[in-house]
């Protein structure tokens, strides 16, 4: 095979991530490069209208990023944690096929996804659901105090001593997604980021996110989005011009 064969081939067996720096792409990076999958970039330009553009509908009619595109056989997912299960069942067959472990799994990624983000989507967006100014100070009020609540249900899940892990049998792709959450909610929007929370109350999950922010995978998938710094507690931004990237 030709050098340029090879690196086709090597290329259709990986993954096409569609993202743009510290978007929900983030966490599915981390799973990939944790697992060690072979994968390329395709930068979405969020603030240039890349999220309409007809052939990125084509792969998510919603207009959001991620996708994921596994080129083995161009099927393309949507939806962070749709996209993390589908990584998972291929990272860690084993976890995922061991009825306990992966209904568990299941309960924490559907309550990371369509709690945590949800609700955390309110805060970033909150003129969509309130135009009027205070109505959505109001609005991103209750939401933070909701995602306050959120967090201490994951406290308690997290303190089965085991480990650093949101899951007693190990690391998950819950780790991760739980990781980025926390870190969107500290630094976005730019305009009014929710900078402080109680730690005080919430030493499992801190001490998840420093363990996790210590892997050099996790370090790698944060750098190639141009992020270094604190990644988890009290989190850096990226290195970009962030109003510039997403409009
Ligand atoms: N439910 C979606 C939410 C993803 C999401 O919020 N993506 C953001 C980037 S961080 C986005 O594309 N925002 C553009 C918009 O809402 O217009 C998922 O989990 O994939």
């Amino acid at each position: 095979m030709t050098p340029e064969g090879a690196s086709l081939a090597r290329a259709e067996r990986g993954y096409r991530l569609y993202g743009s720096p510290d978007s929900a792409n983030l966490p599915v990076r981390m799973v990939l490069e944790r697992a060690g999958f072979d994968y390329r970039d395709v930068r979405v330009d969020r603030a240039g209208g890349g999220l309409d553009d007809p052939a990125f509908r084509r792969l998510n009619p919603q207009g959001l990023l991620p996708v994921l595109v596994d080129e083995r056989d161009a099927a393309a997912l949507f939806e962070t944690g749709a996209i993390l299960l589908s990584l998972g069942e291929r990272w860690q067959p084993e976890r995922h096929a061991l009825p306990a472990v992966r209904s568990a799994l299941l309960a924490w990624l559907f309550f990371l996804s369509n709690t945590l983000h949800a609700e955390l989507r309110v805060c970033f967006y909150t003129a969509r659901y309130a135009p009027e100014p205070e109505a959505a100070r109001a609005l991103r009020g209750q939401v933070r105090s909701r995602l306050l609540k959120h967090l201490t249900l994951l406290e308690a899940q997290a303190d089965h001593g085991r480990g650093p892990w949101l899951l007693p049998e190990g690391e998950s792709v819950l780790d991760p997604y739980l990781a980025c959450l926390v870190r969107w909610l500290q630094l976005y929007p730019l305009d009014d980021p929710c900078r402080e929370l109680p730690w005080e109350r919430l030493p499992r999950l801190q001490a998840l996110l420093e363990h996790l922010a210590a892997q050099p995978a996790i370090q790698r998938a944060a750098s190639r989005e141009d992020i270094t710094g604190r990644l988890f507690v009290a989190p850096d931004y990226p290195a970009v011009d962030l109003r510039a990237v997403t409009g």
